[in-house]
């Protein structure tokens, strides 16, 4: 093949979010837009990352991904890259490619030093809705913010691309390689399994036998979601091949370019299927399963469920992190540490304290752990937006995180299986609380306000942290039995690993009794701003950790809105969606 320099123009707008470029298909598909970007990083990683590099290419199979992988394979050639690994179909789940760049490794020895993951996670997709792509670094996790800045950076001044044109497209559905040879040599496409690597690393954390003899026991019963997304490929080789669950547990499964027309966020409010099913919704199901999940498209998100009971995400990751050392073989050794981003509950730091971990409080987004795993500092980790994981790779995972509660679940009943009653999701949650006190947790999300409005109502927030009298006068008038702000801020981190900072992290409203209001911005839509509010109130009383959340919570939760003045700023008198 011939290498084509091809001219082009900046695009505004090139700068990745908390987890990469995210646009509608129409911005992605304008001509030479994916291109530039994917230039560009090849450009923040220099020459010498880039030539006879190993890079893999794959995603959630969302809408427009087989296009953009030949986009990216023939660019990809003449940058000098030496090969390119593709899931088959174009199909690879955020974590697996963590894994593969991790685990994978060539016929000369080789391995990965990067990813292009094209996904625009819990986004909806098709020809009207999102698109995305991300790079991950060699250690498997999410480019750090020098890296996206770099890239950033070059896309506002890039002049032109590099493109192998005449490079024909791979098949990408068939396992095996493709040889091309260019002006500098041989260039390899190789279409491999997406399950290999990825299910033998999960074989070698977790004790698939005992999971096999909880799920085939007749007191157990199980269903999973994947919501259309990529986690379906997964779900059937690991919970339905490997640990023997039945077909018809498995909802949703089978990928689709725009997730049957879903949001594949696996929330109460958008996985509406398994939530019906799991007796949580509005129809009066007769007997749900004792065991339901579901995962969002990327596959690296989990929504846990118990029969008619919610698991929150905050308090997943706690539990995880007070059982992990029993119920995993991988953590028998003991936990390096924990960590959590800054608006998940403080549950995790009860059990941190408890079990004398070292304990980390990061910003949003996956990225910040990866420092923390690579220094040998975190075991476990977590996120308030159904994010779990642990330092197996370097991104959260929807997968894993279901077979820890499986393995979690087969511990505590190993001695019940045969009939007797069993220690369900919702007794393994109380018995948390009862020991650790409850973090109540809700989330409010303002989707697609306008970017103006809310930006106002940031920096109204910001303002008025100058005087913590006049913000307590104001708490006063609205809820007098809300406690007192003793400290209020913008959440900044220091890396302790490479003592890079990163401000603006969120707004934060630390009051005395340890309740906590937090507001942030997302960065991870793709039209208008969503503003997420996140609201949290600690309970020690064990006679107390057993009220509905919403009620527990609905003074903080009113002082949050009129503190905020999200009404006059947003011009909504309700979130979008509650978690
Ligand atoms: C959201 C979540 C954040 C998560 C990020 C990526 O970011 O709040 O916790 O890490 O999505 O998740 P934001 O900036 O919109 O709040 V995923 O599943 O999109 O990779
Ligand atoms: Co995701």
């Amino acid at each position: 093949f011939q290498v084509s320099r091809v001219q082009t123009k900046p695009f505004d707008g090139q700068k990745p979010g908390t987890s990469g470029l995210r646009k509608k298909v129409k911005v992605f598909t304008q001509p030479h837009y994916l291109h530039n970007f994917v230039q560009s990083t090849f450009y923040a990683l220099g020459d010498d990352k880039v030539r006879g590099a190993t890079l893999v290419v794959s995603g959630d199979g969302r809408y427009f991904s087989k296009d953009a992988i030949q986009i990216i394979i023939k660019m990809a050639a003449a940058n000098g890259v030496r090969r390119i690994w593709v899931g088959q179909n174009g199909l690879l789940s955020t974590p697996a490619v963590s894994a593969v760049i991790r685990e994978r490794v060539a016929a000369d020895g080789s391995k990965a030093n990067g990813a292009f993951i094209l996904t625009a996670s819990h986004n909806p997709g098709g020809p009207h809705e999102d698109f995305g792509i991300k790079y991950n670094m060699e250690n498997g996790g999410p480019a750090p913010e020098s890296v996206t800045d770099k890239i950033y950076q070059n896309t506002t001044t890039i002049k032109e691309y590099l493109i192998a044109e005449g490079l024909p497209d791979v098949d990408i559905s068939t396992v095996g390689v493709t040889t091309f040879s260019g002006p500098e040599g041989q260039f390899d496409v190789d279409v491999f399994d997406s399950t290999s690597e990825y299910v033998k690393l999960m074989k070698s954390i977790f004790d698939f036998g005992s999971i096999q003899k909880l799920l085939a026991s007749p007191n157990f019963t199980f269903c999973y979601d994947a919501l259309h997304g990529v986690a379906g490929v997964y779900a059937k080789r690991i919970f339905v091949e490997e640990l023997g669950a039945k077909e018809s547990s498995l909802l949703n499964c089978v990928p689709k370019e725009d997730f049957g027309g879903g949001h594949p966020d696996p929330n109460l409010t958008y996985a509406k299927e398994l939530v019906a099913r799991m007796g949580l919704g509005k129809t009066n199901e007769s007997d749900p399963p004792e065991f339901g999940a579901a995962a969002d498209g990327d596959a690296d998100r989990n929504m846990v469920l118990g029969k008619r009971f919610f698991v929150t995400p905050s308090d997943s990751v706690a539990i995880i992190a007070a059982n992990a050392v029993e119920a995993i073989p991988y953590f028998s050794g003991g936990l390096k540490g924990v960590a959590r981003s800054m608006p998940t509950s403080a549950a995790l730091d009860v059990v941190a304290k408890h079990l004398n971990l070292k304990f980390f409080e990061v910003p949003t987004g996956w990225k910040f752990f990866g420092n923390l795993m690579d220094a040998g500092m975190c075991s476990v980790c977590g996120e308030e937006s159904f994010g779990t994981g642990s330092d197996h790779i370097r991104e959260k995972d929807g997968i894993w995180a279901v077979l820890a509660w499986l393995s979690i679940l087969a511990y505590k009943n190993k001695d019940n299986l045969g009939g007797g009653k069993l220690v369900t999701v919702e007794d393994i949650v109380r018995q948390h609380w009862a020991k650790y006190g409850r973090h109540y947790y809700t989330r409010y999300d303002y989707e697609n306000v306008d970017a103006g409005g809310a930006k106002d109502l940031m920096a109204h927030l910001v303002k008025l942290q100058s005087s913590l009298s006049e913000v307590n006068g104001i708490i006063k008038g609205i809820r007098p039995d809300v406690s007192n702000v003793v400290n209020a801020d913008e959440f900044e981190y220091k890396d302790p690993v490479d003592g890079s900072i990163s401000k603006h992290q969120g707004i934060r409203y630390l009051f005395e009794d340890g309740s906590r209001l937090v507001f942030r911005l997302s960065g991870t839509g793709s039209e208008g701003a969503t503003i997420r509010v996140y609201i949290e109130q600690y309970e020690k009383d064990p006679s107390k950790t057993g009220r509905d959340s919403q009620d527990a919570l609905a003074p903080l939760v009113e002082v949050a809105i009129k503190l905020s003045k999200m009404a006059e700023f947003t011009g909504r008198s309700a979130p979008t969606v509650i978690t």
